[in-house]
């Protein structure tokens, strides 16, 4: 590994979910000038970059990932001249900013879809995936769409069907018109001249489809969502996906320090793992260290995988919670009390890779539960009886006790989580046990030691069930971080060292009554406690 520091690689990632972060303005919608009044608050929790969920102009059908142009800032959020004060106060700081590029759909309001509509010949027809019913009238094909319902929507005046992999006020692009592609180069380099620091891709393993739009065949088993009863193999995944990326890759990297993460759409680790290459992207998502089950195994398993899978060449990511998924606290904790939170705390930020925070997740914020009358979300509104959407995960950031959480001095687009009076960043702030300072410690402990943000990682066997135990090691330093998953004490006993006269030192643990016997043989942990020692 380069011995440089590099910001992506051995920082911090904080999500922001714009809408939801501050408003500065009172229309109860977080903005631009909301973010900037809290980046000191940022730069002292201790993360070197913001991704920003999507700011472009958009009706907000689904909230900012329809976008109605790319090469502006929607109004509510506020103008470009905000954005460019964003950066520059971000960087005064120190932190990067990624921008989220939502470009396998447009909104159905973008000019581009609205000249596809006019007519068959119109240039920006083939822009779009327009097909002609089969011959009795049905469908194109037996393609879906995620959000539910069929993938295809009917224009009577064209008498064509357009493709949509989410909402019909999406429709997908046809990435094999070289126009398009053009265009998409374009707002890559728009962003990139204006001084963002990198890209999240939205979905964009689903940019190419299969040319012919062959249908997708059964999947085998039973799949309560329609969607998932279809492999998706010629809605998603094609191989021009590889040349593209590089394209993409080779013009961001025309500047220097630049960073692209993929997310890649419906897919398992190995496939996730394909689009990251020195010439593809930097790094990709993937779900199944967030999808694991509360164990030292479970996480251990999903940890040894991920990071095998990236092996010596390129450097993995976690994230815990995005605004797709109910948050880590509302998944592995019931009631009030954070000591499993401060556990995965402990994990997230001691990993090989880059560790992706969600807003409010270093407070330990829970998930909002809405009424029926209140989701906003498009996927909740539809599938209500089954599915409850995911504005759970979006409610707004808990700054203070007063009205609106201090978000807004208005009602806020979405309903602030009764919690907010006791769980908030200033109370939290105040307290020097709180989830707050524990993750604000441990990102300065992370920062300052080569082991924890630049190490390799090995993983010791499970001896004891529910202690996961690993080492990072760098060149002059090696570090060992102990979790203990169970509610019951563990006592385990610390490797061998192998430097002569040096001995395991205790430097950061969830309590202080955590110590090692006097040789620094053997360690005590509550339930779950977490340490980190370093030789
Ligand atoms: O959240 C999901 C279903 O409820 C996921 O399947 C999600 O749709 C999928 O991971 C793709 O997500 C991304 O693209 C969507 C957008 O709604 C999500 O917010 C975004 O993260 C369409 O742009
Ligand atoms: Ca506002």
């Amino acid at each position: 590994m380069n011995a440089k520091k590099s910001w992506w690689r051995d920082g911090v990632i904080y999500q922001i979910y714009p809408r939801s972060f501050q408003d500065s303005n009172g229309d109860g919608i977080g903005d631009l000038p909301g973010i900037i009044q809290r980046l000191d608050y940022l730069k002292d929790l201790g993360i070197d970059g913001i991704w920003l969920s999507p700011i472009n102009p958009s009706p907000d059908v689904d909230f900012g990932y329809d976008v109605s142009d790319y090469l502006n800032i929607d109004p509510k959020f506020g103008t470009l001249e905000d954005f460019d004060r964003l950066l520059e106060e971000a960087h005064r700081r120190n932190i990067h900013i990624i921008l989220d590029l939502v470009l396998n759909h447009t909104s159905d309001q973008h000019p581009w879809f609205q000249e596809s509509l006019k007519s068959k010949d119109n240039p920006y027809h083939d822009w779009y995936l327009w097909r002609d019913p089969a011959p009795d009238g049905d469908y194109p094909n037996n393609w879906l769409s995620i959000f539910g319902g069929p993938g295809w929507e009917y224009n009577s005046a064209l008498n064509q069907y357009y493709y949509h992999t989410f909402c019909a006020e999406q429709p997908d692009l046809n990435f094999r018109n070289p126009e398009v592609r053009r265009a998409v180069l374009d707002i890559f380099r728009f962003w990139l001249e204006r001084g963002v620091d990198g890209f999240r891709l939205d979905v964009f393993n689903a940019y190419f489809k299969q040319k012919d739009l062959l249908d997708n065949p059964r999947r085998k088993g039973f799949h309560l969502r329609p969607y998932d009863r279809f492999e998706h193999v010629n809605d998603t995944s094609q191989p021009e996906m590889f040349p593209l990326l590089q394209e993409i890759r080779s013009l961001v990297d025309r500047y220097p320090e630049r960073y692209v993460v993929g997310e890649t759409f419906l897919a398992d680790s190995v496939q996730a793992r394909m689009y990251i290459a020195p010439d593809l992207l930097h790094a990709g998502f993937d779900y199944a260290y967030a999808r694991s089950p509360w164990s030292a195994a479970g996480f251990g398993n999903a940890i040894a995988y991920w990071d095998a899978l990236h092996g010596d060449k390129d450097w993995p990511n976690y994230f815990l919670n995005n605004h797709d998924t109910p948050r880590s606290a509302t998944r592995y904790v019931t009631g009030e009390d954070d000591a499993r939170l401060k556990l995965l705390a402990c994990m997230h930020l001691t990993v090989r890779g880059t560790p992706y925070l969600y807003y409010g997740e270093e407070i330990g914020m829970r998930d909002t539960r809405y009424k029926r009358s209140e989701i906003q979300d498009p996927v909740g509104k539809r599938k209500w009886l089954s599915v409850k959407g995911r504005d759970g995960c979006r409610s707004p950031m808990q700054w203070d006790s007063s009205e609106n959480a201090g978000f807004s001095p208005a009602k806020p687009w979405l309903r602030v989580n009764p919690d907010y009076p006791e769980r908030n960043v200033q109370a939290q702030q105040q307290n020097p046990e709180s989830l707050l300072n524990f993750y604000r410690a441990l990102l300065r402990l992370r920062g300052e030691n080569p082991a924890l943000h630049a190490g390799s990682l090995q993983l010791l066997p499970l001896e004891y069930d529910s202690v996961l135990i690993y080492k990072r090691c760098a060149p002059n330093q090696t570090a060992l971080v102990a979790l203990n998953f169970s509610n019951r004490p563990q006592q385990i006993s610390l490797p061998a060292v192998e430097e002569d006269n040096q001995t395991w030192q205790l430097a950061f643990s969830s309590s202080k009554e955590i110590q090692t016997d006097p040789d620094a043989r053997t360690l005590s942990l509550p339930g779950y406690g977490s340490a980190i020692l370093f030789v």
